[in-house]
């Protein structure tokens, strides 16, 4: 170790002056292992040593080096011992196959990850979100060295045990030992480790703001959440058609006109006065030839037993066309357990009303929080939300495995004169992280229906790709 460590020192890897880091913070210390491929030895025996320090009840079937300095290292473990590995992206690229993981796995494979240096434990967990997201488990990280300055505790936080082959002040020390630095020098730089002993990790964006939505499609237990998120990608649209016009006629030549332009379709059956039982099926079979979904905004509110009957019974039959359906929770889960025990078994999924778009209305803060709660509890059923500002949710980062849908949404802020407020698609898609715009007036008063469609797809389709960047 203490040959190491003055390697290191002797290439200039660890180096002493004042650093601004990446935080703001300034450090008396600054340690650079980008140097080490230039020293093919020093990066042959690193990786030796990290392999090294992995306990045996350690098992792992992959390994992911975090971007960049980490990928030299894991590629040198790679081949070295024969253990297959996986690459992140730091850049989820737009066009190709878009992926944020590179290489060939399967689902429950364990990935162990490798970083040089943890600090806040942050870098670890960029590269360990992404792998989990794709089903991967991640137990174990391994470092060179620890800075000791919360890395550790924040990534036990998130279920990731590290490994670190030298801790900073063993580093320190040895150093001093050596004479190459002075007593000055160590002070100053144990001073700064004790004034920044828990870093505590970047506010992470929303989750939903770092997975594209073919990725998020593999995280949904949900058949009809996945094939939604499917069908965006698809179509590169997350613009859904709030269908609010006065006859079924409208409303199916209007499906036919932007039917191209939309992932989903919502409805208010029980506005039609010409409504007749094969509307179901003339809408599916619409549905079919443009490939979008059918999402029926019933608001159902009752106890559960009565909505069972509602859902499937009455005039309208939804649970026969609809796709999606969504719920208030005011009266509780049970409405979700009623809901789920007639559209489950036909793979439907249901939206949950976590927030309103109108004015005053009184589903915020701990109502919010209640509609989370149950939408985990229920996540087979479950795939999404009715929200309006879901990157404001307080309660941890937003669970990338629930779809948000925004309505409320034209071209300009503003509202109507019963409450409607609205907002722009950027906005919605881009700064609150929503998914989906729910457009209704600003489509059908368009003077045209079909180019206003359009417009309105690019404009949630560009957000989108804004925030993937
Ligand atoms: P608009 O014409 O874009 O304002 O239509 C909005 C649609 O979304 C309309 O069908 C409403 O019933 C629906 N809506 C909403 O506006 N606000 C909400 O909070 C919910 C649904 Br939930």
């Amino acid at each position: 170790m203490e040959s190491l460590v003055m390697e290191l020192h002797g290439i200039e890897v660890v180096q002493f002056h004042n650093f601004k880091l990446k935080s703001g913070i300034s450090s008396p210390m600054y340690i650079d292992l980008r140097r080490i491929v230039s020293y093919p030895s020093l990066l042959r025996q690193i990786s030796q040593l990290l392999v090294s320090s992995i306990p045996s009840t350690t098992t792992f079937d992959l390994i992911c080096g975090a971007p960049y300095t980490a990928l030299p290292i894991a590629t040198c473990i790679s081949i070295s011992n024969d253990i297959p590995m996986l690459m992140r992206r730091k850049e989820i690229k737009n066009y190709g196959t878009g992926k944020a993981i590179e290489g060939v796995y399967e689902e429950d494979q364990t990935c162990l990850v490798v970083d040089d240096l943890v600090t806040s434990g942050a870098s670890v967990l960029e590269t360990a979100l992404p792998l989990r997201a794709q089903g991967l488990k991640v137990t174990d990280a391994i470092v060179l060295i620890d800075r000791e300055q919360g890395g550790r505790e924040n990534l036990a936080d998130n279920g990731i045990q590290l490994h670190s082959i030298i801790k900073i002040t063993e580093l320190i020390d040895i150093l001093r030992r050596n004479a190459r630095v002075s007593e000055e020098t160590e002070r100053m730089v144990k001073l700064f480790l004790e004034q920044n002993r828990r870093l505590s990790l970047p506010v992470q964006p929303p989750g939903n703001f770092r997975f594209t939505y073919s990725e998020r499609a593999k995280m949904l237990k949900n058949p009809t959440g996945k094939k939604l998120f499917e069908v965006m990608d698809a179509k590169e649209s997350n613009l859904c058609l709030a269908a609010d016009v006065s006859t079924v006629a409208e409303l199916l030549s209007l499906a036919d006109k932007v039917g191209a332009e939309i992932c989903l379709l919502k409805t208010h059956v029980d506005i039609l006065p010409d409504f007749t039982p094969d509307f179901g099926s003339q809408l599916r079979s619409l549905a079919e030839k443009h490939n979008f979904l059918i999402f029926e905004d019933r608001k159902f509110a009752d106890i559960g037993n009565t909505v069972t009957m509602q859902y499937e019974g009455g005039v309208y039959h939804i649970l026969d066309w609809a796709d999606i359906v969504n719920a208030h929770i005011i009266s509780g889960p049970g409405i979700v357990d009623g809901l789920k025990l007639k559209g489950l078994p036909h793979g439907r999924g249901i939206l949950l009303l976590a927030e309103m778009s109108s004015s005053g209305n009184l589903a915020k803060g701990d109502y919010t929080a209640a509609a989370v709660k149950i939408a985990n509890d229920h996540s087979d059923f479950v795939i999404g939300f009715i929200s309006v500002n879901p990157a404001s949710w307080q309660w941890g980062p937003v669970n990338p495995a629930f779809i948000h849908l925004t309505p409320g949404v034209q071209m300009v802020t503003g509202g109507d004169a019963l409450g409607q407020q609205y907002s722009t698609p950027y906005s919605v898609i881009h700064d609150r992280g929503s998914d989906i715009i729910i457009v209704g007036r600003g489509i059908i008063n368009a003077a045209n229906p079909t180019e206003a469609a359009r417009e309105y797809r690019l404009q949630g389709w560009n957000a989108y790709r804004a925030r993937c960047i």
